[in-house]
């Protein structure tokens, strides 16, 4: 009995120390602007050049309320810098959180009048695939959608994670 519990709670340990470090891998914060945040007279298409970007990543958008918003657009109308169409998501905040929940082109443009042609405005691709995967960042072309390679590899292992938690929960639960 006393083993099994020791047993189980080794087992508990390892399974919450396999969740934590997946999500370290999944998740990164990135500050649109970095410190500058979401302004006018900033290079947002150097910024959006630095980073690679993957699914499970969050952009942050901060700047004052009011003074500016953010809208995920299409690509003409990133490139047009005309809101009138193309316009998919508005986010006015002041401190917004986009996340990046699938793979593909990402294409945002500040609406008050006039920020979009002075530099507010960028485009990013996300990777599909976890970090080390490759591709992703600025407005390099996505990489290949390989049926899934790393990222079929990625969901895989999260799956394996829940089963053992399950098993786990179970055998804890039997030697109560
Ligand atoms: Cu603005």
């Amino acid at each position: 009995m006393d083993s099994n519990l020791t047993l189980c709670h080794t087992l508990s340990a390892i399974f919450l120390l396999c969740l934590l470090a997946q999500r370290h891998v999944q998740a990164t914060e990135y500050m649109v602007g970095d410190d500058l945040g979401w302004d006018t007279g900033n290079n947002y298409l150097l910024w959006s050049q630095k980073y690679k970007f993957s699914v499970g990543d969050v952009l942050v958008f901060k700047y004052e309320e009011g003074q500016h918003d953010v809208c995920q657009v299409r690509e003409e109308t990133y490139r047009s810098c005309d809101p009138t169409s193309g316009i998919t998501k508005i986010y006015n905040s002041g401190n917004d959180q986009v996340n990046l929940t699938e793979g593909g082109k990402y294409w945002f443009i500040c609406n008050i009048t006039g920020h979009c042609q002075g530099g507010m405005k960028f485009g990013i691709s996300v990777a599909s695939a976890s970090p080390n995967g490759g591709g992703g960042g600025g407005l390099a072309p996505p990489p290949e959608e390989q049926g899934g390679g790393a990222a079929g590899e990625a969901v895989g292992r999260g799956r394996v994670g829940w089963v053992l938690g399950l098993a786990i929960g179970g055998l804890c639960l039997l030697s109560y």
